[in-house]
Parts: C-alpha cells; sequence; structure tokens
C-alpha cells in the first residue's frame, strides 16, 4: 500500500536490499545493471545492459521473435504476416500492440486483424514443416492475392532447420509476388532486440529501393521507428502536414509495402526510436545517402525541436517560419493544460520501466508536471540508449542477412537533389543542430534516483516497498501485480486503453490520463474493513 512516502530513501540501500536476496553469483550480475544515482555529477556511470537475464529470474522481456514479428513488421497493413510455428507463437503476438491502421478504402488490403500460422504440430516438428509452410503460403495467396508474404521462424524452425529462405524464393518465384523470410527464432540474441535487428536487414534487402517514384512534394522525410500505438503515427502525420512536411514512408506504423519500397527516395530520415531502427537508418545512409536525424514527438519541448531540427536541415525560410507558427499556436492549449494539471500533480513521483526508448522520452512529460522519475530503466535497451549517442554503439547482434559494411553504395543524384552532404551536415550542427545527438536515460535521472536495467518483479516489489511511488508504469505483465500494492498503474506500452499520447496534442491526452489515475479516489478503498481492524469479528453463541 501507498504510506507515508519516503523519497529521501538512498538508492544504494534498496540496490542492496534488492541483491540480498539473490546468491552471490546472481548477486554479482544483476548488480551491474542496477545504478544508483547517488549525486548530480553523473559523470562516469555506467549501466549494464543488452546482457543475459540470469535464468530463473522472472523477467519483462520478450523474445527475437517478439522484436520481429510484432514490433517492426506488426504494423505493416498489406504484407501478409505468416508465423511458422505452434499456434500459440501467432496467437499471443496476434492484435496485442494496439498499432492502428486507417486503410485510404474499405477494399485496401489490410491484414492486420488477421492472425496468419503454419500451426506446426509433433509430426511437422519430427518430419519437417516445410511441406506445410510452402502448402500455407498457397493458401494465403490462393485467398488474398497479397502484393508480399513473410514467413516468421519461431523456436523450433530453427531447431529442426527448417529452411525458410529457401522455401520464400522458390515460392516467390512460383507465384510472382513478394517473399521473404526472417530467421529470428525466438531463442536468437537476448531479447526481442535481436529481432529488430533481423527484421530491418531483411526488409532492407528484400524491399527497400524496388520503386523508385518520387513523391510530387517539396520537404519529404522518412519517419523512422514510429509505430502508431494508440493512433501516435496519425497525430504525428497530421502535424507535419499542417507545417508542410510530407511523409514518403513510416517505418512501420500505418505503413505499406510500397511505402518501403518507396523510402529511399525521401530527402531526410527523422529517428524517433532509435533503438529499434537505427539500423534502417544507417543502410539508408551509407547505400544512399539519406542522412538521418534524430527527434522525439513524445512531449511538448522534444516536438517543438524536433520540427525545428527538420526545418533547419531543409534551410527553408518559409518552412521555418511555417513551423514557428505551428509550435505558437500548438503551445497555446498545452500551456494552459500543464498550469491547470501541474496544481495537482507537482511534487508525486512516478517510475517508468518500458522497452528501449519510452522510459527516456516519457522522462520530458512527467517533467513537464513537475513529477519526478524516482526510479527508471530499459528492459532490452543498449548502452547507448542509457547514456546517449556519445558511447561507442556497443551493438552488433548475430542477424542472419547483411550488415551495413557490405553495402555497396547506390546513388543517382537525380533523386535526391536536396540531400546535405556530410559537409553541409557539419556546418549546420555547427551552427547549433546536434542532429545526431540524444541524451539518454541517465543524465535526465535526479540524485536520489535508481536505475534497473531488464527489471524483474522481485526488483520491482521491493521498489514499490521501499520508494512507494504514485504512479508506476510499464507493461501488462506488471500491471496488476502493481496494482495489487494500490498504486496506480499506467500501461507505457499500449497505454492501456488510452493514447494517442505524442506531440502536443497527445500530450495534453497524457497530462489528463496522469492527473486522473493520480487523484482518483479508489486507492484508498483498497484496504479491505478487517486488514484495518482485524479485531472486528462475529461472536460463536453457541448450542
Ligand atoms: Fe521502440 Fe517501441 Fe520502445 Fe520498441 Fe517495444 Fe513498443 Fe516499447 Mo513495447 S519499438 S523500443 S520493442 S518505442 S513494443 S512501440 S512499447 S517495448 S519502449
Ligand atoms: C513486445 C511487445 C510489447 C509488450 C508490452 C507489454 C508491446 O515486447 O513483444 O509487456 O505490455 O509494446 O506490445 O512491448
Amino acid at each position: 500500500m501507498t504510506g507515508e512516502r519516503t523519497h529521501t530513501v538512498n538508492p544504494e540501500d534498496i540496490k542492496k536490499e534488492i541483491l540480498s536476496k539473490y546468491p552471490p553469483k546472481v548477486a554479482r550480475k544483476r548488480g551491474k545493471q542496477i545504478t544508483p544515482v547517488s549525486s548530480d555529477d553523473k559523470e562516469g556511470l555506467q549501466v549494464g545492459a543488452n546482457v543475459r537475464t540470469v535464468p530463473g529470474i522472472i523477467t519483462q522481456r520478450g523474445c527475437c521473435y517478439a522484436g520481429c514479428k510484432g514490433v517492426i513488421m506488426g504494423p505493416t497493413r498489406d504484407i501478409i504476416n505468416l508465423t511458422h510455428g505452434p499456434i500459440g507463437c501467432g496467437f499471443y503476438s496476434w492484435l496485442t500492440r494496439r498499432n492502428q491502421t486507417r486503410p485510404p478504402s474499405d477494399d485496401a488490403d489490410n491484414y492486420m486483424t488477421y492472425c496468419f500460422s503454419t500451426d506446426m504440430k509433433d509430426e511437422d516438428i519430427v518430419f519437417g514443416g516445410e511441406k506445410k509452410l510452402k502448402a500455407a503460403i498457397q493458401e494465403a495467396y490462393d485467398i488474398f492475392k497479397p502484393k508480399a508474404i513473410s514467413i516468421f521462424s519461431t523456436c523450433p524452425v530453427g531447431l529442426i532447420g527448417d529452411d525458410v529462405h529457401a522455401v520464400a524464393r522458390e515460392m516467390k518465384e512460383k507465384l510472382g509476388i513478394n517473399i521473404f523470410g526472417f530467421s529470428c527464432e525466438g531463442y536468437k540474441g537476448v531479447s526481442q532486440s535481436a529481432g529488430h535487428h533481423i527484421a530491418n536487414n531483411a526488409i532492407f534487402k528484400h524491399v527497400v529501393g524496388l520503386n523508385d517514384t518520387v513523391m510530387d512534394a517539396k520537404f519529404k522525410i522518412n519517419l523512422l521507428g514510429e509505430y502508431n500505438i494508440g493512433g501516435d503515427g496519425f497525430i504525428i502525420d497530421e502535424l507535419l502536414h499542417k507545417c508542410g512536411i510530407d511523409l514518403v514512408s513510416t517505418f512501420s506504423g500505418n505503413s505499406t509495402v510500397d511505402q518501403f519500397a518507396n523510402c529511399h527516395t525521401a530527402d531526410l530520415n527523422a529517428v524517433m526510436c532509435h533503438r529499434s531502427i537505427n539500423y534502417v537508418a544507417d543502410m539508408l545512409e551509407t547505400k544512399y545517402g539519406i542522412p538521418w536525424i534524430k527527434i522525439s514527438f513524445t512531449g511538448p519541448t522534444s516536438t517543438a525541436s524536433s520540427l525545428r531540427k527538420i526545418a533547419a536541415y531543409f534551410e527553408d525560410q518559409e518552412l521555418i517560419d511555417r513551423v514557428e507558427e505551428v509550435i505558437a499556436e500548438e503551445m497555446i492549449p498545452v500551456e494552459a493544460k500543464i498550469k491547470d494539471v501541474k496544481k495537482r500533480c507537482e511534487g508525486k513521483t512516478a517510475m517508468m520501466f518500458v522497452g528501449g526508448s519510452r522510459a527516456h522520452h516519457y522522462q520530458e512529460l512527467f517533467k513537464e508536471i513537475g513529477m519526478k522519475v524516482l526510479s527508471a530503466g530499459y528492459e532490452f535497451a543498449h548502452r547507448d540508449d542509457y547514456e546517449g549517442r556519445h558511447v561507442i554503439p556497443d551493438i552488433k547482434v548475430d542477424a542472419d542477412s547483411r550488415n551495413i559494411e557490405e553495402l555497396t553504395i547506390e546513388k543517382d543524384e537525380n533523386l535526391y537533389s536536396p540531400r546535405k552532404t556530410p559537409e553541409q551536415m557539419q556546418a549546420l550542427e555547427e551552427k547549433g543542430y546536434p542532429f545526431k545527438e540524444y541524451e539518454g536515460l541517465l543524465p535526465e535521472m535526479t540524485k536520489g534516483s535508481l536505475i534497473v536495467d531488464d527489471i524483474s518483479h522481485h526488483e520491482t516489489e521491493t521498489l514499490i516497498a521501499m520508494y512507494k511511488p504514485d504512479i508506476f508504469c510499464a507493461g501488462i505483465k506488471e500491471k496488476y501485480a502493481v496494482q495489487k500494492h494500490g498504486i496506480p498503474m499506467k500501461q507505457l506500452h499500449s497505454y492501456d486503453t488510452g493514447g494517442p499520447y505524442a506531440v502536443f496534442k497527445g500530450a495534453i491526452n497524457f497530462f489528463e490520463e496522469i492527473d486522473r489515475m493520480l487523484n482518483a479516489n479508489i486507492w484508498q478503498y483498497l484496504e479491505a474493513p478487517w486488514q484495518k481492524d482485524p479485531e472486528l469479528s462475529a461472536t460463536f453463541v453457541g448450542e
């Protein structure tokens, strides 16, 4: 239960308490992933990340298949995403992420609501599942006539050695549509992060660059790492449009296979969730010379500075002025909402444990309404996501297809005349636009807080007991365990039933939601009458 708040609690003590319950070897390992912020000087602090979860610990992480199929490919509407595996993998990744889509017409392809699976059975595991996979592709083709089919490998596929890529090649030849596979067996890598890399590589290899049609628009960008959860992508799109900026493609909220195929014709890549999509940004830069910049559309301050960065890149005075007008107009209701909500939320505390970028992006939203983040961490981020871009990117997971080093540079100067050269980018950076810089979660944490990477169930409960936060943000696995402590819990993955929370309009939604949750009376009734007064009893009067 939330009781008297003890925010002055020392993060070193919490770490000690957490580790005291583990055997020495486990404590040594976990210790590296738990970083107390004991002073305002964070120089030299490190967070151990992207390492294997100790077996036996109840982690919140997902698997490689989830990262590839659910996260990167899930929000694409017109590719048939076929899971090759036992039915559970397909079933549990069926529409659980709240990524939304809006097909342009009723007859436009939209497979998002379907769940396609080969439904492997014991005999397929023993005798091989390739025949069944071919039949499933044929059946999907006969019924839907899709433009593309992609195949996702689950754990048993890797163990029995089914060659999904050979099947994809054969069926592509036979049916004449784009068919490609992912070796994204659940056990690969240490988390869903490996699945992001595998998905990025395969989409780049099999789809990007297939369509050279150049959109007739003045400022054409791709938005990378935005998945349209709760409709975020829709309102980002609306805002960009208002500024006069057009999207060629989004990776991958509300996306289509043709938009991926066409993305190399954009003039700039704006990267929202760096963790999941940096691979595509790097490959597009290397192969097609499209520069990328780090942006964030979570929080009004970040949204404003991201729009300014995009306008600065194009160096067009009309665009720069338009962006300023839009920011000024959009900020009026945001500021009014902050002023109102702050009266009830200022001084309250939050905790956030989410994937690989939101625990950082949402720090700003809490700060705007005067709230302090007591503890935060990622499920599967890498060190650069914690410490910022200046950390040498440590990551090269063992993905199956080509890496950036193998790319041949293909540049058609006519396609991208407005693109900046690296020298021009540097000149602009020197003028005050650090395009690729991003801060990471650590620099924003304040004295007395604790960073926990790949948090476990036991650690969650210890944090709640010792810090007593006013609100806890994470995912569905934590939701009910947290609420049983009498603490409001907000899902920052799916937004529960809420959202969108992106850009200015979404920030207003978020502030209203946090205000409503923090100030609801319900939590005071969580303690049952007999817990407060155990003496309440009936008297046995006898026979
Ligand atoms: Fe990027 Fe994401 Fe996230 Fe992520 Fe995810 Fe997600 Fe997330 Mo859930 S791509 S890292 S793998 S922002 S699905 S939309 S909410 S864990 S913080
Ligand atoms: C995933 C998807 C997930 C899960 C969210 C949750 C999402 O990691 O496979 O645990 O509530 O956002 O849907 O991150």
